[in-house]
Parts: structure tokens; C-alpha cells; sequence
């Protein structure tokens, strides 16, 4: 699933930085509360609901946390209105 190789270096840093930005209390992982967050700024018209509906698609193995592959995967397919 990871596509890494073929992201050029400045892609993936800048991936990397809204990870971070995203990561509120830095623990490398985006749990749901931190990703409803990053949603409302990328959409704001998103509802709590679609957050987590969303959360369910993007966290692919489960564990209640997106961790920076899933991240990758899921910031490459999921442009809009960004
Ligand atoms: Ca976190
Ligand atoms: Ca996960």
C-alpha cells in the first residue's frame, strides 16, 4: 500500500508537515478528534458525522488511529477543495 518511492522528496516533506501540523499532541498517530479538526479546515461544511465516516475509510487497518502511511494514502487520492 505504500507508494512512497514514488513521491518526490519535497512531496513527502510537505505531506510530512501537515502530519504534524494535523498530530495536535505529536504522539506520530491522528486519532479521531485531531482528524474531525483537520477536516473542518480543509471542509468546512463537514459535519462531525462525515468526520468520522471518514476516519473509518482512511484508519485502513483498524487501530483507531491514522498513522503517517495511512496519512500518505489518504492525502494523495483526497484533493477537493484543498
Ligand atoms: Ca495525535
Ligand atoms: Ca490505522
Amino acid at each position: 500500500m505504500t507508494e512512497t518511492k514514488s513521491l518526490s522528496a519535497e512531496k513527502l516533506a510537505e505531506i510530512k508537515e501537515n502530519f504534524s501540523f494535523f498530530d495536535r499532541d505529536d504522539n506520530n498517530e491522528i486519532d479521531v478528534e485531531e482528524f474531525t479538526q483537520l477536516l473542518k479546515v480543509i471542509s468546512p461544511q463537514a459535519t462531525t458525522e462525515q468526520a468520522e465516516a471518514g476516519f473509518a475509510i482512511v484508519d485502513e487497518n483498524n487501530d483507531g488511529h491514522i498513522d503517517f502511511d495511512e496519512f500518505i494514502e489518504w492525502w494523495q487520492t483526497c484533493w477537493w477543495e484543498y
